[in-house]
């Protein structure tokens, strides 16, 4: 057979090799989840200091070499799996207790992960789900709104806690927009990440980024942390096993954001 080394029997390996071995530069921010629920003053799920970066993130959000500009939201059902009032006591202690969730994709139904449970926070179509303002929603081009199935946990804007992903017909019941596609078809090879929390949905949706074959960028500045500290070096160390790098502002990696070259 002439199928070159590096072609997968499918023909994605090769797609995404291509992406991260030329210099073609189409960079997309992802600002995730700065939401009212998530910042401080009366955040349900308040991140210490979560409100401080929005001039950051609105100057990236100007930069004039970003292709596509993408703002999430956390958009739960009241219902859901990770709110500790939905579970029986004693083991229903927000930020503490853990329960066994279940894959919710058909014939997959015996997988199990383990989910950390949260006070209620972002509830569809509430104050606590909006956009805080302080973030230039002019300039977002596209929001996408994630963990909308009840039954399972979606820190990533790219799918689920099991990764059911790539608009499968689970995904469709969690999340409003199939993130890969429309990133794929803008034909954009790096993502930027920003936003809250950098644990969680930050760490999760650059994590799934770098997986799906984009190079993956979360800006140091542009996050806050459930857990600040420890909690963000462990994140860090994560995020650069799993092919992200942790960049600085004043970087040229954002450098680069200004021209677009
Ligand atoms: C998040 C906990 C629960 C986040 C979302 O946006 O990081 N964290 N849901
Ligand atoms: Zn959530």
């Amino acid at each position: 057979m002439a199928t070159p080394s590096h072609t997968g029997p499918n023909g994605s390996a090769s797609d995404e090799t291509a992406q991260r071995t030329d210099n073609t530069f189409i960079p997309a921010l992802i600002v995730v989840d700065m939401q009212e629920d998530f910042c401080p003053p009366n955040g349900s799920l308040a991140v210490q200091e979560g409100r401080s970066i929005a001039p950051l993130i609105n100057t990236l959000l100007a930069l004039p070499g970003l292709a596509i500009r993408v703002a999430t939201q956390d958009f739960h059902p009241i219902d859901h799996i990770s709110f500790a009032p939905n579970h029986p006591a004693p083991n229903n202690r927000p930020f503490e207790s853990f329960i066994e969730m279940h894959n919710p994709a058909p014939g997959k139904e015996s997988e199990t992960k383990p989910q950390q449970l949260w006070p209620v926070h972002c509830v569809a179509d509430t104050p606590g789900a909006a956009l805080i303002p302080e973030i230039d929603a002019g300039r977002i081009d596209l929001y996408v709104r994630k963990g909308m199935d009840a039954r399972v946990e979606m820190y990533s804007a790219f799918g689920d806690a099991f990764g059911n992903i790539d608009g499968d017909v689970l995904t469709r019941t969690s999340v409003s927009v199939d993130l890969k596609a429309e990133l794929k078809e803008k034909g954009v090879t790096d993502v930027f990440v920003v936003g809250l929390a950098g644990d969680y949905c930050v760490k999760f949706t650059a994590l799934d980024a770098a997986k799906a074959g984009f190079r993956s960028w979360v800006v140091e500045e542009g996050t806050k942390c459930v857990v600040p500290g420890e909690g963000w070096e462990r994140t860090k160390e994560e995020l650069r096993r799993g092919g992200v790098s942790v960049v600085s502002a004043d970087g040229p990696e954002v450098q680069r954001l200004s021209s677009g070259k």
